[in-house]
């Protein structure tokens, strides 16, 4: 990171700050005050978050806004999680293609494998505070495997997210399925990864591949998309899909930083909202969101999926994730070490 680049990061994160403080002490405020850290990562550009505070992700671990964070560097997976042994069956922790480090995680999926999703468990105070929000970083790099070379092929693969199970708060057994997606029960925020014919700008060979934000939730036509373009699928009526304008492709054999917040509504108020970044760039805000009706409704699971949502494909395809942190707050990219070092010689 260039000097330049790092006092930019540093002015960008001095004027957060002041803008949340800002937020705070607006007049129109009522009785309920959204938190300042609601208005992290709203500027143009990239957004540095807490991560940017700790080069290298040194201490991240520590910061009192995380709940986890896995890096590999163990050698092994130690994000405690929930789904059987999913991760330990597909995913295997290789040195072939860290981001930092010598570890990550790599999924590689052959003819004929599906996938599978894990669960980690939010702790009971990540739910406290009156309006609290709920954050899932990681980084990916897709191998040219997800290109099908007949591009009237669809690829498909679930992403991660935030979610509210099934109205269970019994501890961290195996949950339940079904129910409504009526505020009193389930819903998600998550991304996606999607793949079809097409010749947009950044496409590859005929073909576009990005990521999306989506969401279940109860209410989608009282909702409203401030950055991104809002497609309410239909049915079924309680979800929709928020493409950045305009699309990002993904480039194959790059890693890149996604990163999903759900902000909680006020039980039975419109006053939740759903962002979505790509490396500290906002793709996606939908405002306006009541994801619950009723406060028992708690998002208490990050969810990091590993299945494909499209056919069988002959071709083996290949992902790599890294970095992953899941926190109360925006997190934002990784901060190389260097510019602090510059920073300190400065
Ligand atoms: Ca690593």
């Amino acid at each position: 990171m260039s000097v330049r680049h790092a006092i930019t990061v540093l002015l960008l994160a001095a004027a957060i700050d002041a803008m949340g403080a800002v937020a705070d002490k607006s007049p129109d405020r009522k009785t309920d005050k959204l938190p300042a850290t609601w208005g992290e990562g709203l500027a143009a550009g990239i957004n540095p978050g807490i991560a940017a505070k700790y080069p290298d992700a040194a201490g991240l671990a520590k910061d009192p806004d995380v709940y986890a964070v896995e890096d590999f560097e163990s050698g092994r997976i130690q994000l405690p999680y929930t789904e059987g042994d999913r991760w330990d069956a597909m995913m295997k922790v290789t040195k072939t293609s860290p981001l930092a480090g010598s570890f990550s995680g790599e999924v590689t999926w052959a003819q004929g494998d599906n996938g599978g999703a894990n669960r980690y468990w939010f702790p009971k105070k990540a739910h406290e505070g009156a309006h609290p929000a709920y954050f899932i970083r990681a980084y990916r790099k897709f191998d040219h495997g997800f290109f099908p070379g007949d591009v009237s092929k669809k690829v498909g693969l679930k992403g991660m997210g935030i979610c509210c199970l099934a109205a269970k708060f019994d501890g961290r057994g195996g949950a339940k399925a079904g129910g409504a997606c009526d505020g009193t029960n389930w819903y998600t925020v998550e991304d996606q990864f999607v793949g079809y014919a097409g010749k947009g700008e950044g496409s590859q060979n005929g073909y576009d591949w990005f990521a999306h934000l989506y969401s279940y939730e109860p209410f989608p036509k009282e909702s409203l998309a401030k950055v991104g373009e809002l497609k309410i699928n239909d049915p079924p009526a309680t979800r929709w899909s928020c493409y950045a304008q305009p699309k990002r492709m993904i480039a194959y054999d790059v890693w890149n930083c996604y990163e999903v917040g759900l902000y909680l509504n006020t039980p039975g108020t419109h006053d939740g909202e759903a962002r979505y970044w790509i490396n500290g760039e906002l793709q996606a805000r939908v405002t306006g969101i009541c994801f619950r009706t009723v406060a028992a409704a708690l998002p208490e699971i990050a969810t990091l999926n590993l299945y494909r949502t499209t056919e069988d494909f002959p071709q083996k395809m290949t992902m790599w994730i890294d970095d992953i942190v899941i926190a109360r707050r925006y997190i934002g990219p990784l901060k190389p070490a260097d510019a602090k070092a510059k920073k300190t010689a400065k």
